[in-house]
């Protein structure tokens, strides 16, 4: 009975939506409710914005009637009160909007269905005065004064200046816009504003890349990620698709076109089917009896059998090229996979890792050819980045290949790269990156090395996973080439030199 009771009085305010809306507007002292804006576009604004945002509140108190009741609409008030803080507008007037509205509804409701729409606006509305409202740790992250995003020279630089604001508020929006998120989400709301902002970073390094399809690829990572922790998929696209309303609203319109196709082209990736990827090492891909083994002892967590399976692949002839490339490649993506998928804990992630660093060290030997190329290079991770097997492997098909090769490791400073390039001579600089948010460091060594007159002869390659995703992208920063492999990397190379000498 109590059930139909409160179905019928949410189907009452779906269906006088407008005219509630209207009401309460009428009710409502406008420009109380304005933004830090003047004038008459400001008060049209703001009356406009407080139309739409009367309507969701409608929606939500009907939405919350229907199904959990009173607890769901307390997280509605609590989000929607922060992110109208964010965009300067006081939380009393988020009060006066829901004041008037229960006023409307005593109006127009039947007296039956009007006292329980107001009992539980009147909950979600007492909600207002608990503090903190969300976590502090939302609430520190929006600044008192927004910085101008108006005075940077960039999308990228604008969405940087403005993200601690940004990111607080676009989570803010989409859990007004899906409550159901915000309650399933319930303590972990902090970690939601970590991974908001993870991913304007992205999106920053995407837009300052020009490349919506850098940003479409980790928006597809993200999204699978996060159904492993138990999220709806349609919550990603439902925060990306707030995200782009507040960027419209924080950003000056003329850097907002970027960030916008950047936007567009991950919604249009996303589906709600969350479609789980295929394992990297397959019995019938080359050598895959060898990797289904290695793979097999890494996560037994048997290092002396993974040792074994190699060694044993070693003797039997299999060429150490094919052991790097059909082996510890394909396990090290697996290993990845897994984590990804929750299979493997991060412990588990580091021990495979390692197993596999020490099986590199132990194969050094073979890797180093007799017959002298005469040429040097320098190979490493930028800075930032502390994935050090992309480059290692780069060094050793250069060391194969009978090149000097100058192997430095994870995340090195830039001016630290090129005092090496100088003093090693170098003819080849490799650089590697594993994340869009280290391309910013990649432009940076490069423009660095160009830069400096000791260099100008350096042919300079870089690779990592953004570049396998979006192909042209070393052209966009400046680089002479890159290659999806280490393999690939040495062919590349030698035709850039081949190419400058004829
Ligand atoms: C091991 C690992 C780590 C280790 C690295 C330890 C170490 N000592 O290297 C640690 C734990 C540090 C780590 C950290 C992180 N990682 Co990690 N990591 C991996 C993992 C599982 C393996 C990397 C590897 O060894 N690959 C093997 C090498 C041989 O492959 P490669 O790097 O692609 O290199 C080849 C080509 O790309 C190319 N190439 C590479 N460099 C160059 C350079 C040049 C010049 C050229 C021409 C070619 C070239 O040739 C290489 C050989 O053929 C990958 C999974 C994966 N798919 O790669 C995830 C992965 C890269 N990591 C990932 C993530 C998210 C992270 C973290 C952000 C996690 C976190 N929340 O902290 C951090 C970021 C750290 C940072 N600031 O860089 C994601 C990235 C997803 C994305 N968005 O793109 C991945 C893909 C895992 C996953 N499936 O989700 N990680």
């Amino acid at each position: 009975m109590a059930t139909t009771e409160r179905d019928r009085a949410a189907d009452e305010l779906v269906a006088r939506r407008e005219s509630l809306r209207d009401a309460a507007l009428a009710r409502l002292e406008v420009t109380a409710v304005a933004p830090r804006s003047s004038g008459d576009r400001g008060t049209r604004e703001a009356l406009s914005r407080c139309r739409v945002d009367l309507a969701a509140h409608i929606d939500a108190l009907a939405a919350a009637l229907h199904a959990t009741g009173a607890e769901q609409l307390r997280e509605y008030c609590a989000f929607t009160a922060v992110f109208l803080e964010a965009l300067g507008v006081p939380r009393r007037s988020l009060g006066a909007a829901l004041d008037a509205l229960s006023e409307s509804i005593g109006e127009q409701l039947d007296p039956a269905l009007s006292a329980l729409a107001q009992d539980t606006l009147a909950a979600g509305r007492e909600r207002l005065c608990a503090s903190p409202l969300v976590t502090p740790a939302a609430l520190a992250a929006i600044p008192e004064a927004p910085r101008a995003a108006s005075e940077a020279a960039s999308a990228a630089e604008a969405i940087e200046l403005s993200a601690a604001r940004i990111a607080p508020m676009s989570v803010a929006l989409s859990y007004m816009r899906r409550p159901e998120d915000a309650l399933a989400a319930g303590a972990q709301r902090g970690r939601c504003l970590d991974d908001a902002r993870r991913h304007l970073a992205q999106l920053a390094a995407a837009v300052d890349q020009g490349s919506p399809e850098l940003f479409s690829a980790y928006a597809a990572w993200a999204q699978s990620l996060l159904v492993q922790h138990g999220l709806d998929p349609a919550e990603l696209v439902g925060y990306l698709d707030a995200l782009g309303d507040v960027l419209a609203l924080t950003l000056p319109e003329h850097l907002a076109e970027r960030p916008r196709q950047c936007l567009a082209a991950a919604l249009d990736r996303l589906t709600a089917v969350h479609a789980e990827a295929p394992s990297f090492v397959r019995p019938e891909a080359p050598l895959g009896a060898v990797a289904c083994g290695y793979l097999d002892a890494l996560l037994a967590r048997d290092r002396r059998r993974a040792v074994r399976v190699i060694r044993e692949a070693i003797d039997a002839g299999m060429p150490v090229k094919d052991i790097y490339a059909h082996v510890l490649q394909p396990c090290q993506y697996e290993v990845g996979r897994r984590w990804q998928l929750r299979q493997l804990s991060i412990a588990g992630e580091h021990y495979c890792t390692a197993v596999t660093q020490m099986i590199l060290s132990q194969l050094y030997p073979l890797v180093v050819n007799t017959d002298r190329a005469g040429l040097r290079l320098v190979a490493t991770a930028v800075d930032g980045n502390l994935h050090e097997i992309g480059a290692r492997f780069v060094a050793d098909f250069f060391e194969m290949a009978g090149w000097d090769t100058f192997y430095l490791g994870a995340s090195t400073p830039a001016e630290h790269v090129i005092e090496e390039v100088v003093h090693r001579k170098a003819d080849v600089l490799a650089i590697s990156a594993a994340l869009g948010d280290q391309l910013a460091s990649v432009r940076e060594v490069i423009t660095a090395t160009r830069r400096d007159d000791r260099c100008r002869h350096v042919v300079i390659l870089v690779g990592g996973r953004p570049f396998c995703v979006v192909h042209d992208l070393w052209r966009q920063l400046g680089a002479d080439g890159s290659a999806l492999s280490a393999e690939e990397a040495v062919r590349t190379a030698d035709q850039i030199l081949a190419a400058r000498s004829a």
